[in-house]
């Protein structure tokens, strides 16, 4: 292919792409802070059933859809890292979504250690601006 018609279908496929990067966030108080009650970091629990315990600060939880001001849902990721904050939410055993507005939940997890970090999501499970997420903590299921 000649260069100058690369060129043009680059600029184009950048074109194509473009609506898709530019999602509008939703902005968060700057104070806003999510965190997990329950378990501590280095919690060591028998069984893998457990109860986790959402907390949020300086905004409120509702269920996804509703476009309220301030207010969002839970998303908990298990043994990953924060997905892109500028894309909805993956939806997956890694990243639980709690879009009735739950603020604790029973999960299993299997024999090991595992990493548990919370993420508020906006009415359509995109992080807010600035992101509120919590301290990722460590937990060990024997
Ligand atoms: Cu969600």
């Amino acid at each position: 292919m000649p260069r100058r018609s690369l060129r043009r279908v680059l600029a184009a496929a950048l074109l194509a792409t473009w609506p898709a990067l530019a999602i509008p966030l939703t902005p968060a108080p700057k104070n806003a802070e999510t965190y997990i009650i329950w378990p501590g970091d280095g919690t060591v629990i028998d069984g893998g059933k457990l109860w986790v315990r959402m907390g949020l600060k300086g905004m409120g939880v509702c269920p996804k859809g509703i476009e309220r001001p301030n207010c969002g849902h839970h998303h908990l990721l298990i043994d990953v890292e924060l997905p892109p904050l500028d894309k909805e939410i993956p939806n997956d055993r890694n990243h639980l979504h709690f879009g009735a507005g739950e603020t604790d939940a029973r999960i299993e997890l299997p024999p090991g250690k595992h990493t548990l970090q919370l993420l508020l999501g906006d009415s359509k499970h995109v992080p807010f601006d600035p992101p509120i997420y919590s301290k990722k903590i460590t937990i060990t299921v024997r």
